[in-house]
């Protein structure tokens, strides 16, 4: 039987702000990291990884496994990043071989047949005080009820140079253009039928997958393995654990053998190469709902804003930036937009920098946790320079505004972005 949520927990805002209350009254459990420590991390971190701050190229010894050819790819550290002109034509989804790859060390290459899950925690049923570890096996999980969903994983930090070279805000963090998004289609089991498995208890509050990636090194110090907590709400409604990512076994760099799948939050919650999972009744906490995943800035409460949860809304055309159009000749402009609130119902074009705007003609029903595509016409008259804007507006009515409120760590980006172009 599914425990009921506790009544308190149903909506995600009220559950922050406790979260957020509980942290900063220090009555938060952090796995040993305090609130002090947490801040000073965070304020070396951000003195150590300005924006643009040039990062070792990396040779034979890539943390990604996957090929990264240079038309598809911008490497960023760790990271990559996928052109969006390398996604012209590539359908809804997109393939394996292009989608963007975030890392926070190195993808760790493992084995299926040796993969266990572990669940343990207060939050699961048992003699008071006894810890029962739960475990799952590939077969075994691959045994359950499998369900497949389209959605899309896009880092929360998508879009972030454009509070620099649109703002001219100074921001923390891997200098992503719009290409950090991808979407794909994910079969998997339901986290919601392994935690009823395991025992949940009624007292359950927050879950918290953890990666078996290498411990993640930040300003000289070990923050552990990458783990998020999430609300027990949002891991009981549409969460996965993924092991097919477009019909194929789960890839190397996107989690393999299992990883989980949280459509519509940030990249971040959805953990890769997940190896266990801390099921709590007390909220937990890590530097990722904590230093990271959050809202700083002087637009934002003191100590930070709640831990991030829903993606905003974007768009962005299926072009390089800088692309080249031949005057007086019809082009068709295409691209996609995309929202963690609800879909895409509505796009407007601009190609003269935003003065004249008309609607783009939709290629896909608006559906929630994945983008729609769009394209229009257009025949531009005169040689020079111009930009081309879109702006989506989702089913739950946000529009995409001219300006983003920064935060210093330029999570959230959600204007409208100016993309430079050509007539020749
Ligand atoms: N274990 C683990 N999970 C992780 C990460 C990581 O470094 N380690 N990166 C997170 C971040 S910040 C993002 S944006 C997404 C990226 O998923 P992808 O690499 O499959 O595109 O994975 C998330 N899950
Ligand atoms: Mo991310």
């Amino acid at each position: 039987m599914l425990s009921p949520t506790p009544a308190g927990h149903r909506h995600e805002t009220d559950y922050d702000r406790r979260r957020l209350r509980q942290w900063l009254a220090g009555e938060a459990r952090a796995d040993g990291v305090s609130r002090r420590r947490l801040l000073t991390l965070l304020a070396a971190t951000a003195a150590g990884t300005a924006l643009g701050t040039a990062r070792p190229a990396h040779a034979a010894d890539t943390p990604i496994v996957k090929p990264l050819p240079p038309e598809w790819f911008i490497q960023r550290g760790t990271n990559a990043e996928t052109r969006w002109e390398a996604l012209r034509g590539t359908g809804h989804h997109t393939p394996n071989s292009l989608f963007f790859v975030r890392n926070h060390t190195t993808t760790p290459v493992l084995d299926a047949a040796d993969w266990r899950l572990r669940l343990w925690g207060s939050g699961l049923r048992g003699a008071p005080g006894e810890d029962r570890p739960v475990e799952f096996g590939y077969d075994e999980l691959r045994a359950l009820p499998a369900v497949t969903r389209t959605a899309f994983v896009e880092c929360a930090g998508n879009g972030r140079s454009f509070y620099t070279t649109q703002q001219g805000e100074t921001v923390t963090g891997t200098a992503w253009t719009l290409g950090a998004i991808g979407v794909a289609r994910w079969r998997g089991v339901r986290l919601a039928d392994v935690l009823r498995g395991a025992g949940l208890s009624p007292y359950a509050v927050d879950v918290q997958p953890r990666g078996l990636d290498a411990e993640f090194v930040s300003g000289g110090e070990s923050l552990g393995r990458v783990r998020r907590p999430l609300p027990l709400a949002k891991a009981l409604d549409d969460v996965l654990l993924a092991y097919e990512m477009n019909g194929e076994p789960l890839p190397y760099d996107h989690g393999h053998p299992v990883r989980v799948l949280v459509p519509s939050w940030i990249g971040i919650a959805s953990i890769k190469w997940v190896g266990d999972i801390e099921v709590s009744a007390q909220p937990l906490f890590s530097p990722w709902n904590t230093a990271f995943y959050r809202l700083f800035g002087p637009a934002h409460p003191e100590g930070g804003s709640a831990p991030l949860t829903r993606q905003t809304t974007k768009s962005a055309f299926e072009l390089a930036r800088g692309a080249t159009f031949t005057a007086g000749r019809k082009h068709v402009l295409h691209g996609r937009s995309w929202s963690g609130a609800g879909g895409v119902a509505h796009v407007d074009v601009s190609t003269d920098g935003g003065t004249n705007w008309r609607p783009a003609r939709l290629h896909d029903r608006p559906r929630s946790g994945t983008w729609t595509r769009w394209s229009v016409g257009w025949r531009p008259d005169a040689p020079g320079a111009t930009h081309l804007l879109a702006r989506a507006t989702d089913t739950a009515g946000r529009t995409q505004p001219d300006t983003a409120v920064p935060n210093t760590q330029g999570y959230l980006f959600d204007a409208v972005v100016r993309h430079p172009v050509s007539v020749v």
